[in-house]
């Protein structure tokens, strides 16, 4: 079985992208999907997950990957709570599988999911993309939050981990965290894991954990899925081979220390969903996101490629963030998400795949 291809859907009503566009990219098998209402914790009906299958399935697409069962705070913090929200997510998972998915993409990163200082910055060709300016993003986290929730607000969207009710309890979360260190992290991650991996042989579903994004602490808070020793020790943490990543080579990549290839030839066993993302550094420490294309950016984007295929990867892929072209911005987008520069993206992706298989006399 070769890699299997898919693209990052929000849903109907939440996206402007229709599945009959996706369905003319070549090479498109899966959706990677979620349901974006709910909030993490709640669990996911199986009547609401029945509406997105027959939706996809309309277009020939499979519903295997899901991005993302997002993680309660109280489990990240470790409170008495965390253990009703772990049944809930079991529940959740249960669910899932009655619909064949086979992969949960979730990250563990207090309070922000990803985090960006521009999110609709000039590339240098009429094209605009997600950029971090470092010095933005150091104390003052109620602006860069103020920054990303006027933006949904003014374009009626909701980005996934960023849920403006959680947002609205900011400094209140900032406490909850306060004393949750690294070590505290680990342990806590290794406590809801632990209680899913029955689950998971229950079900067949692997758990892919997602990089952090930048992969540093950012606001005081930790973050741990950062560098090859951090990977090592998560892998080991848990070794169960439904403990996965998505290794995603963009976050990853933000710092330049990282080399993403070598990752996956370590680990290609446990990488269950590639996120294919390029980055371009500069030397002050802000990066900006290019196109998929390898001298565009930093990330080294043939070598991980070549690495997957030497590895014989069968996993799910997707383009990762696109810069935004012809026409696309604020108000016909979702930043990072827009049609044109993900279908250039995996046309990029199977070309270089299709002629590795090829030299290899496939
Ligand atoms: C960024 C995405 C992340 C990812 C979550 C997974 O665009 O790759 O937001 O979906 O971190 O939980």
């Amino acid at each position: 079985m070769p890699m299997q291809m898919g693209f990052r859907w929000y849903g109907e009503g939440n996206d402007n992208i229709k599945l009959s566009d996706i369905k003319q990219i070549p090479g498109v098998t899966s959706i990677v999907w979620a349901l974006h209402h709910k909030m993490p914790g709640e669990i996911w009906e199986e009547s609401e997950i029945a509406e997105v299958q027959a939706q996809c399935e309309k277009y020939g697409f499979n519903i295997d990957v899901v991005e993302s069962v997002n993680v309660h705070d109280d489990i990240k913090i470790g409170l008495p709570t965390r253990d009703q929200y772990i049944e809930n997510y079991k529940i959740t998972m249960r669910n899932l599988a009655k619909f064949g998915v086979k992969v949960i993409c979730y990250n563990f990163m207090p309070i922000f999911d990803w985090t960006r200082s521009n999110l609709f910055h000039e590339v240098g060709d009429g094209s605009t993309a997600l950029f971090y300016e470092k010095g933005m993003i150091q104390d003052d986290y109620n602006a860069m939050a103020k920054y990303i929730l006027d933006f949904t607000e003014k374009y009626n969207m909701s980005f996934p981990g960023w849920e403006p009710e959680r947002m609205a309890k900011l400094d209140e979360l900032f406490k909850a965290y306060k004393d949750v260190d690294h070590e505290k992290l680990w342990a806590n991650l290794k406590y809801f894991l632990e209680a899913l991996m029955p689950t998971c042989e229950e079900t067949g579903i692997k758990m892919a954990i997602h990089m952090d994004d930048p992969p540093w602490d950012i606001f005081g808070l930790p973050r741990l899925l950062i560098n090859e020793e951090n990977i090592d020790r998560f892998l080991k943490m848990v070794d169960h081979p439904c403990n996965c990543l998505t290794l995603c080579s963009g976050s990853l990549n933000a710092d330049p220390n990282n080399n993403v290839a070598s990752i996956v030839r370590k680990h290609c066993d446990r990488i269950a969903f590639a996120h294919i993302r390029n980055v371009k550094h500069f030397p002050n420490g802000d990066f900006s996101e290019a196109s998929h294309r390898d001298c565009d950016g930093d990330t080294g984007i043939l070598d991980i490629l070549k690495a997957y295929h030497d590895c014989g990867y069968e996993g799910y892929i997707r383009p990762d963030h696109g810069r935004h072209l012809w026409g696309e911005g604020p108000g016909t987008v979702r930043p990072g998400y827009g049609l044109y520069d993900r279908a250039l993206g995996i046309m990029y992706m199977m070309g270089v795949w299709d002629m590795l298989d090829k030299l290899n006399g496939k």
